[in-house]
């Protein structure tokens, strides 16, 4: 009750009744019965209404104010929040993104599971000193008769483009949704999400989107564990089996250190850190290209070491620049 208290505060014709028919809604229920549809959360703003969001932002610019945008599906985390913490660094208006986008999800993933706390997420953006939230529907994102995609470039073709297909059309078309709804001078991504990282920038390059793309490093658990939603699925044992990916990255980057250019070799001692966690199934282990993606034989130059595993049923990812 004390979260719901907390975002329900605005709402005082809501909060102040038990016997409110809409009590036990969920947050964004409450929110599209407000009249405005948007509430304040410690003077953070809060919009379900993507359209009045964009206007919103539209007037804030006139204002020649500089903006920065966090686009995230929620369930945060301190990776999340690091993003946050920069972009509220570097410009006036910070505006992040909740959006748990369907369209990257294939049938078979975690979409339904997929963790969503929209009442901790806000308060931790608020904390966080976020200016304006836009947590807006699917039925908004993709209202019936949606049917316009981007391609997305090269660069999602191998690794996730290939264990997730479709994964990245998804993510292009809600990314670039989310450039006109919220027209921002700078973009945040987490490194964690490498490859994403890739595709965005070559989108944004290869249409000339005018928004700038700020890279952010992987923030990891004590453990080296690099902070993930999807984290909260473990089992105690398995989180302790998770620890393998950063682990495997830590052999590689000692081996690099070492003077070893082989990378069969890096890549099989990666391998066995985590088949020695006891890791079976494996969708790759390769050490590429930082900026093509393309495998690498002999690093002759930067590269970069990226894992995709499963761990029960999670899907964990991770990766390392490894500097020759
Ligand atoms: P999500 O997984 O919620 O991640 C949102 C942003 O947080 C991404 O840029 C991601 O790389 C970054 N992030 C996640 N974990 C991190 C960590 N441990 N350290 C640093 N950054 C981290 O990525 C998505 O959402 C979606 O694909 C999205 C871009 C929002 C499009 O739907």
């Amino acid at each position: 009750m004390h979260e719901r208290a907390f975002v329900l505060a605005p709402a005082a014709e809501i909060a102040a009744d038990w016997h409110h028919p809409l009590r036990n809604k969920t947050i964004r229920e409450l929110l599209a019965a407000l009249p405005s549809q948007q509430c304040a959360v410690n003077g953070m703003r809060v919009f379900i209404s993507a359209r009045d969001a964009q206007l919103e932002i539209m007037r804030l610019r006139t204002e020649r104010r500089s903006l920065g945008l966090v686009p995230t599906m929620g369930a945060l985390h301190d990776g999340h929040l690091s993003l946050v913490r920069l972009a509220r660094e570097q410009s006036d208006i910070v505006v992040a993104s909740i959006f748990v986008n369907p369209t990257q999800f294939a049938p078979h993933e975690d979409l339904g599971q997929y963790p969503r706390n929209l009442d901790a997420d806000l308060q931790a953006l608020a904390a966080a000193q976020c200016d304006i939230v836009l947590a807006p529907s699917a039925a908004e994102m993709y209202p019936a008769g949606f049917s316009t995609y981007v391609e997305p470039p090269a660069v999602a073709a191998p690794l996730e483009g290939a264990c997730r297909p479709g994964h990245f059309r998804g993510v292009a078309t809600v990314v670039l949704k989310l450039f006109h709804l919220v027209p921002a001078d700078r973009a945040y991504f987490g490194q964690k999400d490498y490859q994403q990282l890739l595709v965005i920038r070559h989108m944004v390059r290869d249409l000339a989107v005018p928004v700038e793309i700020v890279p952010c490093p992987i923030v990891r658990e004590a453990d080296g564990l690099a902070m993930s939603s999807r984290n909260r699925y473990l089992s105690p044992h398995q989180r302790q089996q998770a620890r393998a990916l950063s682990r495997a990255l830590d052999a590689a980057e000692r081996l690099v250190k070492s003077g070893e250019r082989d990378a069969r070799r890096i890549v099989g001692q990666m391998r066995d850190a985590l088949a020695g966690a006891g890791m079976e199934r494996i969708d790759y282990v390769v050490l590429a290209d930082p900026e093509s993606l393309v495998e690498k034989s002999s690093l002759d130059g930067p590269a970069v070491a990226l894992i995709a595993a499963h761990v029960g049923n999670t899907r964990l990812i991770d990766n390392r620049l490894l500097n020759t």
